[in-house]
């Protein structure tokens, strides 16, 4: 028998694809974009367009098993098979035994990005920790001072749809590579630019979407606030901002004037490397050539100061008022715009009825600190799903450090034999979006989508909702909303009265398989020109004051600069620690794998070719490094021995290198073994961008 199945891609990626998969005889046999779905429109990406790959990969794991070597050890021979009920009932017995001893607050779950969708991300797995009283993770590796940057200006993560990009003049590619991260924007840019847009890139790497750009802006890392006050400083002196906007929807123009005065393009050229002619030409072309919109990513705010450049990133917009135009405004996420029952969905009630209080919040950054330092009670037992901790964590060689402890009990639910199922004491086989339904948001557009299942579960494999509906069972918690079938949840998850959800159930969704959010029932859709836009700032801004802050009084009274300024980073070119070690690190991730997911899939990893440290002639000749040679990058966190590769591609103080599995790299390490556990100005966010290193020839 054959159908076709749509579901939806949870993979933590912005474009959040609509995909149609054929089934033939209860196995998979064709993955394509939805053709319908107005984001995908009929093509994916490279990773998942070979998706068939990844779920019937020789190397899924198909069974629970239990470690019977050190850790460490890895490889499967570390490990035997056992039962899901042999399984859960250790991990049930040891839950309970530790939290006896230290109180369940020595139990830390441990997830992120794996899957994205509703149910599998973040429901099932939030009501049975809280019921627990386990620590909560504050997951912090992403976007967390990004998004505290953005909201203390906007007030809500909501910005331009990607579709409207085609009417843009002028598009800013900000800290985006958009070719690589964010594909399914990319034809929406090249149809504005056939009607004469012009694409500029800000970005301290030449990615592919830099190469295909109208003008490349090289950035040193960490100097984006100051490239943005230099901006205001051109665009408020030459008087090109909206007087009009400004005065009726922002909060401390005054001070943010005066303060931009002190950022003239001269002096913001000798931090940005970008000489002060271009800030002038770029300030006059993002404020006069309009409709002007900025895609700004993440990678902006992975830098130690990330949170105020966010800040002063989204005032631009604010300035010259592109909000009320269609293919204006800014996108860093439109996560926000999803009005789930969230409270509903993860029952952070439950907590009060097993701890009696709001049990405590560990940054998820700290990892490393958390598993070797932390006392009082100390983490005894981690439970690591959607998530690949001992790649993805900064500081490796601690992370690994604490994975090691033979005192620390540590379940990892995976699809692959990680870096972290290496250090697990019970490996859980966990389910593709093949094999299981989900409700999916998305952080680059507005539709919803039920993802529904494809395949029955390939071995004994399980989703992430149906491990901790048996785990809760196997503890002996009987609460109802332990026990909630997926589309129950699905109800609920849908089940608020905000205005954008009017009209949209579990049936339509299933019918119609995505769905524009309502922004038409309470007027939030406007009408220009015979198409409907929604234009979220247009009218004002849910911040506290109803305005677009540049004065903020929760930085001020967080300790921060209330309007804006320019710190550099602790590790910088900028810094005193150049001094010790001169060059910036950027630990970039792949086009080719998402994050270290895809990493061991041999076709993918055939495109990407291995790690390489990226260097500039200027660095490389007066430490006699020649292109091909073996170096060793290092810091007083770790070292790396990667070859190297002198092409001109890292400016001149800065290298570069790419996030991959540790033990699929010929040393068994990888990149974060650089990187550091210093958390960002705002928001407790990751600093991978923000790292100096220095760079030697090994010798034979
Ligand atoms: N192919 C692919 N797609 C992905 C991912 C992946 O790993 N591979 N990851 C996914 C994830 S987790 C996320 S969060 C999203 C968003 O992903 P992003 O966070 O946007 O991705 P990054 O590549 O970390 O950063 C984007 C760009 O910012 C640049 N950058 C770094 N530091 C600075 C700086 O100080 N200033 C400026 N101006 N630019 C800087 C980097 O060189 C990079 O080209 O993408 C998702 N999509
Ligand atoms: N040096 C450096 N480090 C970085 C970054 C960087 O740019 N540079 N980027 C950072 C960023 S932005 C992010 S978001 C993080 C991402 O870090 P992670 O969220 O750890 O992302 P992945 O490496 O993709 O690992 C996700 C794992 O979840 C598994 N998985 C997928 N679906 C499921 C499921 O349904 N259930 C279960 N149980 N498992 C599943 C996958 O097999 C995969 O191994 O990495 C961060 N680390
Ligand atoms: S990873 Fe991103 S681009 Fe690729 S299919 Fe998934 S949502 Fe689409
Ligand atoms: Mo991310």
């Amino acid at each position: 028998m054959k159908k076709v199945v749509h579901a939806a891609c949870p993979h933590d990626c912005p474009d959040a694809c609509g995909v149609l998969i054929t089934v033939e005889d209860g196995r998979a046999t064709k993955i394509q974009g939805d053709p319908r779905h107005p984001i995908t429109r009929g093509f994916l990406c490279a990773k998942v367009a070979k998706y068939l790959d990844r779920v019937y990969s020789p190397d899924r794991l198909l069974y629970p098993m239990r470690r019977i070597a050190p850790k460490g050890a890895g490889g499967l021979e570390a490990f035997e098979r056992i039962s899901w009920d042999t399984a859960l009932d250790a991990i049930a017995a040891k839950f309970r035994e530790v939290s006896a001893e230290f109180g369940a607050e020595a139990v830390l779950p441990y997830s992120y990005g794996g899957t994205l969708g509703t149910i599998q991300g973040s429901t099932m797995d939030r009501r049975f920790f809280h019921r627990l009283g386990a620590s909560q993770l504050d997951r912090t590796i992403c976007s967390s001072a990004g998004e505290a940057g953005l909201l203390s200006v906007l007030g809500m993560k909501l910005g331009t749809e990607p579709e409207q990009f085609r009417h843009s003049r002028t598009i800013i590619a900000w800290a985006c590579n958009i070719h690589g991260n964010n594909v399914h924007l990319w034809p929406f840019v090249e149809e504005a630019r056939r009607n004469g847009a012009r694409l500029i890139v800000i970005d301290p790497y030449p990615t592919r979407t830099a190469k295909l750009a109208d003008w490349y802006l090289p950035i040193h890392p960490g100097t984006d606030a100051a490239l943005a006050l230099g901006l205001m400083h051109v665009i408020i002196g030459e008087n090109l901002h909206d007087g009009e906007f400004v005065a009726k929807h922002t909060l401390g123009f005054e001070q943010l004037r005066q303060r931009a005065a002190e950022y003239p393009p001269e002096r913001v050229s000798q931090w940005t490397g970008i000489s002060a002619d271009d800030i002038r030409r770029l300030a006059r072309e993002y404020a006069t050539n309009t409709p002007a919109s900025i895609r700004v990513n993440y990678g902006v705010q992975r830098s130690q100061n990330g949170g105020m450049a966010m800040r002063a990133i989204c005032m631009l917009p604010c300035l010259t008022g592109s909000w009320q135009h269609p293919g204006g405004g800014l996108q860093l996420s439109t996560s926000g715009a999803y009005p789930l029952n969230r409270d509903a969905l993860k029952r952070p009630d439950l907590m009060s009825m097993s701890a009696g209080h709001a049990t405590r919040l560990l940054n998820m950054n700290k990892l490393g600190d958390i598993l070797n330092h932390l006392d009082d009670p100390p983490v005894r037992a981690l439970f690591v799903y959607s998530c690949n901790p001992a790649a993805v964590c900064p500081d490796r060689n601690a992370v690994v450090r604490g994975l090691s402890r033979p005192d620390l009990f540590t379940v990892v639910h995976e699809q692959f034999m990680t870096d972290t199922t290496d250090y697990a004491d019970i490996v859980l086989p966990a389910t593709t979006f093949f094999e299981h339904k989900d409700l999916q948001t998305a952080y680059g557009h507005y539709f919803l989508q039920i993802s529904d299942q494809a395949i029955a579960p390939l071995g004994e494999a399980r989703c992430n909702a149906n491990v901790f509906r048996a785990l809760a069972q196997k503890m002996g918690f009987d609460d109802e909303c332990l026990k909630e079938a997926d589309d129950t949840i699905i109800d609920m998850a849908l089940s608020s009265d905000h205005p954008w959800l009017e009209g949209i159930d579990r049936d339509r969704l299933q019918r119609e398989h995505f769905v524009r959010l309502n922004f038409a029932a309470n007027g939030s859709d406007k009408m220009v020109a015979g198409e409907n836009f929604f234009l979220p700032f247009a009218n004002g801004f849910p911040t506290p004051s109803g305005k677009a802050e540049f004065y903020s009084e929760s930085m001020a009274s967080a300790g921060l600069d209330p309007v804006i300024s320019f710190i550099p980073p602790v590790e910088s070119r900028h810094s005193e620690n150049s001094k010790r070690y001169p060059l910036e690190l950027l630990a970039r991730k792949c086009d080719n794998f998402l994050n270290t997911s895809f990493a061991n899939l041999p076709l993918l990893q055939r495109m990407e070719g291995q790690n390489y440290l990226e260097i500039h002639p200027q660095d490389a000749n007066p430490r006699g490094i020649r292109d091909g040679d073996a170096v060793r990058v290092f810091n007083s966190r770790g070292e790396l021995r990667l070859e190297c590769r002198v092409d001109g591609a890292a400016q001149p103080g800065m290298v570069v290198a790419r996030l991959h599995w540790a033990k699929l790299s010929p040393t068994g390490h990888n990149v974060n073994v650089l990187t550091s556990q210093r958390l960002t100005d705002m928001g407790g966010g990751s600093t991978f961008y923000s790292v100096l290193v220095d760079v030697e020839a090994i010798r034979p």
